[in-house]
C-alpha cells in the first residue's frame, strides 16, 4: 500500500477550528472542534516540536532517536492571540497557529520574515487496511527554496525537485536513484533567502519526503502510520541546524584513534594464513594499516558468535599476533540466529523467547546466511542485554577489538520486499507494535546492543562498531557504510555525495567500500576512490571478493605508490581529524561540510556536489573521472592554498586544478594551522615526540584547534585531554600565533616542527614566549624551524 499522491487523495481529513488552548510551562495544547491536539512543546529558543494526535489523546511519547541529554531551555517566551491566530514567540522564533485551520507559519523573531508556513499544514487519511492515520503535512516551498538531508540517499545533495522514501532496505548494487536505500533518516534543511532551518519528523513508519516534485511549490512529508510528531530547528546558519539536530539526536563518544586509521576488508579474508598474508604484506610494502576485517566465513556454518574450527583453528592467538603487528580485528556480526538445536546462542534465545515472532505466535523464520534463521527482538531491553553479554568471550578473551552489523536493515532472502513480514511483533521498549513501526529501527537497535557489549568487555578501552542500517541517532553508538555499491566512476560520486550528505544528517562516522563491492575497479579507478576515501572519516576498502583482489598492491606498483601516498597523509592528518572528531562530539560540528554548509551566502555552493571541506580548513574534491590531468572545480569565497605547490588562490570563482594521478585537489584555508604526526604503519606504532604546525599565512585572523588525549580509553572525560587553541594573526611584515591551552594530558613531545606557508615577507626575526631567539638556535631553514618546548606565543617578523 504505497501513496503515490499525498495531496490530490479525496480522503484527507483536516482539523477544523481551535476550540480550546491551554499551556504547562513549555507545552501547549490547541484543541479543534473535530478532536485533533496539537501539541507544541518549546525545547529551545529555535527548536519546536510539534505533535498532532486525530483521536483526542495522544500515544505514550517514546522516540528511540531523541538523545537523552539533548539540551532544553529558552531564554524567553510569550504567548498572545487575537482574533486570528496565537503567537508564540521566542528570542530567535515567532509562530503563528491560525485558529480557523491549526495552520502553523514560522517567522524569524530578528526581522519578522517567513522562514517556513504550512501549505495545507497537517492533514491525514484514515487507513483502514493499516489502523490508524497515514498522517501528512504540507509546507508551502519558498522561493529559491533548496533541500538538503535525509541521510544516504544516493542522490544529487540538493534534494527540490525529488521525492523519496525511508524504508531500510538491502540495496545490492545500488544505483544514483535507488530508493529507499540502506538507512531511514527523516531529517532534512531548507535553505532560502539566506536562511536555513530544519525538520525532523521522528516517525519510524515508512515515511515519504516530496520536495516540490508532486507540486512545484509544495513540500511535503507522510508516514504509514503513528503520529505526525516533527521538531522545527532554526538556523539561520546551516550548520547550527545541523548542529542543533545533532545535539537533539546525540553524537557518538569520540573513538579510538585507531579507528580512523585505515581498515582492509574483503569477503572475506580467510583461513587464517591468507589474513596474515594480508597483514604481512602491508608491513612488507610499508602501507599504513590499522584494522583486518573477518567477513561471514570465519565463523562456523555463519553461526554469529562461533569460529570455523578449519580456518581459524586458534583464534585468540591468532588475534594476538595480528595485534603484536598493530592490527585490530573487527569481526562481522548478523542478525539472523541459525536454527539450530545444538547452536547454544540458538537453545538460549529460544528458551528465554527472545526471538521476533509473527502475528499469531509462530517465530518470525527467514532465510539467510546461515539458512533459516530467527531473529532476535532487539527492541526489547532484555534482548540487547543478553546480545550485549554474548560479546564477552569474543572481545574480552579473544582480544577482537571491533564488531561490524550487517543485514540489520532488517534483510531476508527470497522474500517478496526482501525484509520481514508487517505482521511480525516488536516490543519496542514496552510499547509493542508490528514491524511496520519497528521496521526502521531494528537495525539501529542491534548496533545498540553491540555497543553496549563491546563497551562493556572492551572496557577500559573504546568501543569501535560499524553498522549498514540506521534511523536518526544511531550515529551514538556507531559509525556505518554506505553498503553495496559497484566500482565504477559513478560509484566514486556517489560515495562522495553520500559521506557528506550523512555528515549533514548528523552522522559524520561514515565511509564507502574503497574501490567498490561489486564488480572491478582498475588500478586508476582505485587511486581516484582512495583518494576521496582518506578524506572521509571511515576508511576501509571492501569487496565481495567474487572477482580479482582489491589490495592496495593489486594493481601496478604505480598504484600502489599512489596508495601509500594517499594513506600516509591520512596518517600524518590524524591529530587534524581527531580534533575534528572531537568538535563533532562535544559541539555537533560535522566533520565534512559541503559547500553549502560551509557558505550558504555563495549561492554558487547550492547546487555544488563534488567539492567538500574536510574538518574545517581543508578543501578537497576527487578527480571523478577517467584519464584526468585535473579538473574544473569551485573554490569557495575566501584566500586557500594549493596543498601541492602552497600558490595562493583566492576564492569565490571557478577554476582548472591539475591533478595527475598521483595528486588531487587539495586546497588549505589561509591562517590554518595544521597539526600533522609522523607517518606511522599504525597508530600508536611510533611514540610521538615531534609535532608538525604547518602555517598557512593569511593577512588577518583565523582560529584552529588541536585535540589530544592518550588515544583510547576514557581518562580525557576526567579531565586527561589537551586542547590547543591557536590564534593566528597577520600582517604585511608579522605573522603573531597565539596558543592557549587546556586539559591535563601530558603529550608525549614537546618538539614542534613549525613550517611557515605563503609568508610576504622574508623572516628577520622570531620571538617564542616573548624573547628574541637565535635563527640557528631554532634551525630556521626554507620558512621552517624547531622550538623544543611547549610555547605558548611565537612572533615572526620581516
Ligand atoms: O548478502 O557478509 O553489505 O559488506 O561483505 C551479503 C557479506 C552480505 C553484505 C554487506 C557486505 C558483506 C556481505 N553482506
Amino acid at each position: 500500500m504505497i501513496l503515490n499522491t499525498e495531496l490530490e487523495y479525496k480522503g484527507n481529513l483536516f482539523p477544523s477550528n481551535i476550540t480550546k488552548y491551554s499551556k504547562d510551562v513549555d507545552v501547549l495544547h490547541f484543541s479543534t472542534s473535530n478532536n485533533v491536539i496539537l501539541k507544541l512543546t518549546v525545547l529551545r529558543d529555535s527548536v519546536l516540536r510539534f505533535t498532532y494526535t486525530t483521536v483526542g489523546k495522544f500515544e505514550r511519547d517514546f522516540s528511540y532517536a531523541i538523545d537523552e541529554d539533548a539540551s532544553r531551555g529558552y531564554n524567553h517566551l510569550e504567548i498572545t492571540d487575537d482574533e486570528e491566530k496565537y503567537v508564540v514567540t521566542t528570542s530567535k522564533l515567532i509562530c503563528h497557529i491560525h485558529k480557523s485551520d491549526l495552520r502553523i507559519s514560522l517567522y524569524d523573531a530578528a526581522d519578522n520574515k517567513i522562514i517556513c508556513e504550512d501549505e495545507l499544514g497537517f492533514h491525514w487519511e484514515e487507513s483502514y487496511e493499516l489502523g490508524g492515520d497515514i498522517v501528512k503535512m504540507s509546507k508551502a516551498a519558498q522561493n529559491g527554496e533548496s533541500y538538503y538531508g535525509l541521510g544516504d540517499k544516493p542522490e544529487h545533495l540538493n534534494l527540490k525537485g525529488r521525492r523519496f522514501e525511508n524504508w531500510a532496505t538491502d540495496s545490492y548494487a545500488f544505483g544514483k536513484h535507488t530508493d529507499p536505500i540502506y538507512k531511514a533518516i527523516p531529517f532534512y534543511t531548507g535553505l532560502h533567502n539566506g536562511k536555513s532551518y530544519g525538520i525532523f519528523f521522528d516517525n519510524t513508519f515508512r515515511t515519504y519526503f516530496d520536495f516540490c516534485s508532486e507540486r512545484r511549490n509544495v513540500t511535503s512529508f507522510w508516514a504509514q502510520g503513528g503520529e505526525m510528531n516533527y521538531y522545527f530547528i532554526y538556523g539561520p546558519k546551516m550548520q547550527d541546524v545541523v548542529k542543533n539536530y545533532t545535539d537533539l539526536t546525540g553524537t557518538p563518544e569520540l573513538p579510538p584513534l585507531w579507528a580512523l586509521g585505515y581498515h582492509q576488508c574483503k569477503w572475506s579474508y580467510y583461513p587464517e594464513s591468507n589474513v596474515k598474508e594480508i597483514t604481512a604484506k602491508f608491513r612488507e610494502l610499508q602501507i599504513p594499516c590499522d584494522a583486518i576485517y573477518l567477513d561471514i566465513d570465519y565463523m562456523e556454518g555463519f553461526r554469529c558468535f562461533t569460529w570455523s574450527k578449519d580456518y581459524f583453528p586458534d583464534p585468540k592467538r591468532m588475534v594476538k599476533e595480528l595485534a603484536d603487528d598493530g592490527f585490530k580485528t573487527v569481526v562481522i556480526i548478523d542478525p539472523g540466529i541459525k536454527i539450530d538445536n545444538e547452536y547454544s546462542v540458538f537453545r538460549e534465545g529460544l528458551e528465554k523467547d527472545y526471538f521476533c515472532k509473527r502475528a499469531d505466535g509462530p517465530y518470525m523464520k527467514g532465510k539467510v546466511w546461515p539458512g533459516e534463521c530467527y531473529f532476535p527482538d532487539f527492541t526489547r531491553p532484555e534482548v540487547r542485554e543478553w546480545w550485549a553479554g554474548l560479546f564477552k568471550e569474543l572481545i574480552e578473551d579473544i582480544g577482537v577489538k571491533g564488531v561490524w552489523n550487517d543485514m540489520n536493515e532488517p534483510a531476508v532472502m527470497d522474500v517478496p520486499g526482501k525484509t520481514f513480514p508487517p505482521d511480525v511483533r516488536h516490543d519496542y521498549d514496552g510499547n509493542p507494535c508490528s514491524h511496520n513501526k519497528a521496521h526502521n529501527i531494528y537495525g539501529m537497535q542491534m548496533a545498540r546492543a553491540t555497543y553496549h557489549g563491546l563497551k562493556r568487555y572492551n572496557y577500559p578501552k573504546r568501543p569501535f562498531v560499524i553498522t549498514r542500517s540506521a534511523y536518526s541517532g544511531t550515529q551514538r553508538y556507531t559509525s556505518t557504510w554506505m553498503g553495496d555499491n559497484v566500482a565504477t566512476w559513478e560509484h566514486l560520486q556517489i560515495a562522495n555525495i553520500q559521506a557528506q550528505r550523512l555528515a549533514l544528517s548528523g552522522f559524520s562516522f561514515a565511509g564507502s567500500d574503497i574501490g567498490g563491492f561489486a564488480e572491478q575497479p582498475n588500478g586508476e579507478l582505485y587511486a581516484r576512490w582512495i583518494q576521496l576515501g582518506v578524506f572521509h572519516p571511515f576508511c576501509r576498502t571492501h569487496s565481495s571478493g567474487d572477482h580479482g583482489e582489491q589490495e592496495p598492491w593489486a594493481f601496478d606498483t604505480e598504484i600502489t605508490d599512489v596508495v601509500r601516498k594517499f594513506i600516509e597523509i591520512r596518517y600524518q592528518l590524524l591529530p587534524y581529524l581527531y580534533t575534528a572528531f572531537y568538535q563533532y562530539s562535544q559541539d555537533n560540528v560535522p566533520m565534512l561540510k559541503s559547500l553549502v554548509l560551509f557558505d550558504q551566502d555563495d549561492v554558487q555552493t547550492h547546487y555544488r556536489i563534488d567539492e567538500f571541506i574536510f574538518g574545517n580548513q581543508i578543501l578537497v574534491c576527487p578527480i571523478n573521472e577517467p584519464n584526468a590531468k585535473g579538473r574544473r572545480m569551485y573554490i569557495p569565497r575566501g584566500e586557500w592554498f594549493n596543498y601541492w605547490n602552497k600558490e595562493q588562490v583566492s576564492g569565490g570563482k571557478e577554476m582548472w586544478v591539475d591533478a595527475d594521478l598521483d595528486s588531487m585537489p587539495i586546497f588549505v584555508k589561509a591562517g590554518a594551522i595544521i597539526p600533522k604526526y609522523p607517518i606511522q604503519q599504525y597508530v600508536g606504532e611510533k611514540v610521538i615526540e615531534e609535532l608538525g604546525l604547518d602555517v598557512y599565512y593569511k593577512n588577518g585572523k583565523e582560529d584552529s584547534e588541536l585535540y589530544e588525549d592518550a588515544d583510547d580509553g576514557y581518562d580525557y572525560t576526567k579531565g586527561r585531554y589537551s586542547l590547543k587553541k591557536f590564534n593566528l594573526a597577520g600582517s604585511e611584515d608579522k605573522l603573531i600565533i597565539r596558543i592557549h591551552k587546556r586539559g591535563q594530558y601530558v603529550t608525549t613531545y614537546n618538539t614542534f616542527k613549525v613550517n611557515l606557508y605563503g609568508l610576504p615577507f622574508e623572516v628577520k626575526s622570531i620571538k617564542v614566549d616573548n624573547e628574541y631567539v637565535d635563527l640557528a638556535d631554532v634551525k630556521f631553514e626554507n620558512n621552517s624551524l624547531v622550538i623544543s618546548k611547549e610555547f605558548t606565543n611565537l612572533q615572526i617578523k620581516g
